[in-house]
């Protein structure tokens, strides 16, 4: 089952329609861009808010950065594996990923030839969770379940994330 972070928080009312950016100093690829539309589109479609990109990191609602080791929120970051990614509950849209992490995008994962590859994807779709403001689900099936092991690909919303997501929006 679903669960909220504790007090429940959520993007106030009149906070419906945010904007994302990519950390400029990183420089990702198209594709990896296309990555995070994609995970934040599996939300939208079932909430009435919408997610779109805007070039002024430092506007932006929800701020994504890739960042190695410490990087100065007191929630550094550990190599290969362990933590591959952070992100904080509403209305923060901190959305920090493992740099040292070995990133997979799109295709099938299970053929990549690195033991410890992660689904780029499955992960931004989890986090976004978070930035909306929901904690782990019980539910192995969803995507809020707090595990994931390499070469997953996971990335569909299960019945319980469209449950707890339409209970906060
Ligand atoms: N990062 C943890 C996570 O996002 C951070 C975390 C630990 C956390 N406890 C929390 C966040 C409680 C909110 C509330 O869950 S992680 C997965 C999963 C991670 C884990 O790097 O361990 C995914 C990142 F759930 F699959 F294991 C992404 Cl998908
Ligand atoms: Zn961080
Ligand atoms: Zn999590």
């Amino acid at each position: 089952h679903y669960s909220f972070f504790p007090g429940t928080p959520v993007w106030p009312e009149g906070r419906r329609d945010l904007t994302f950016a990519f950390l400029p100093d990183n420089e990702l690829s198209d594709e990896a861009k296309a990555v995070f539309v994609s995970a934040f589109q599996k939300w939208s479609t079932v909430i009435p808010m919408t997610f779109t990109e805007t070039t002024s990191f430092y506007s932006a609602d929800i701020k994504i950065g890739f960042y190695v080791g410490d990087h100065g929120d007191g929630e550094a970051f550990d190599g290969v594996l362990g933590t591959l990614a952070h992100a904080f509950s509403p209305p923060s849209g901190m959305f920090h990923l493992d740099g040292d992490e070995n990133w997979v995008i799109g295709g099938d994962i299970t053929t990549s030839t690195v033991t410890s590859a992660i689904d780029l994807e499955s992960v931004a779709v989890h986090e976004i969770g978070h930035l909306l403001g929901l904690g782990h689900s019980s539910v192995e099936e969803s995507i809020m379940y707090p595990t994931i092991t390499s070469k997953t690909k996971k990335v569909d919303l299960a019945n319980d994330d469209v449950q707890g997501i339409q209970k906060l929006y």
